[in-house]
């Protein structure tokens, strides 16, 4: 990983993974030019969904979102890139799938918020409150991505 890289966490919800859209999801960060350097599939504890989950804690749909979030396998990753935070965001797309610009993965494969697809952190400080929650350290790769220059080159 580069030096300047920031690094986020992505979250393929439960209903990603039932709905065999793993491959369409990583193809999308991966063809942007992201680099993964974690990923594992993970059945989620009810004690891990409200530790994710404590923002949302007291809110209307936090019971829900930890039933959904802890109702099937989740796949946990962690990608990296200049200003990847934002970039995956942006390839996400809006929280209401309703909302988020065509192209977006929760547009074209998601209709409501509460299925949306996927989690990623919103800020590079939640990115690496995520990422330590979710990852130890040793099972994050740094490698060294040849296709570099060729998406990160500047004029
Ligand atoms: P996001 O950062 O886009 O994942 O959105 P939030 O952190 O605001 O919400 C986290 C998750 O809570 C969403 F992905 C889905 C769920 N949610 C609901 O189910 N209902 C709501 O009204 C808002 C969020």
């Amino acid at each position: 990983m580069e030096e300047n890289f920031e690094k986020t966490l992505v979250l393929i919800k439960p209903d990603g993974v039932q709905r065999k859209l793993i491959g369409a999801i990583i193809t999308r960060f991966e063809s942007r030019g992201l680099q993964l350097l974690a990923i594992k599939m993970i059945q989620v504890s009810h004690e891990m969904a409200e530790t994710h989950y404590k923002e949302h804690l007291g809110k209307n749909f936090y019971a829900g979102l930890v039933q959904y979030i802890t109702a099937a396998p989740v796949i946990a990753m962690v990608w990296a890139g200049e200003n990847a935070v934002e970039a995956v965001r942006q390839t996400v797309g809006k929280t209401n799938p309703l909302e988020a610009a065509p192209g977006s993965i929760r547009h074209d494969y998601a209709l409501l918020t509460s299925r949306n697809l996927i989690h990623a952190s919103d800020s590079p400080a939640t990115a690496e409150r995520e990422i330590a929650l979710w990852f130890k350290p040793e099972e994050l790769c740094d490698w060294s991505d040849p296709h570099y220059p060729w998406i990160f080159g500047k004029n």
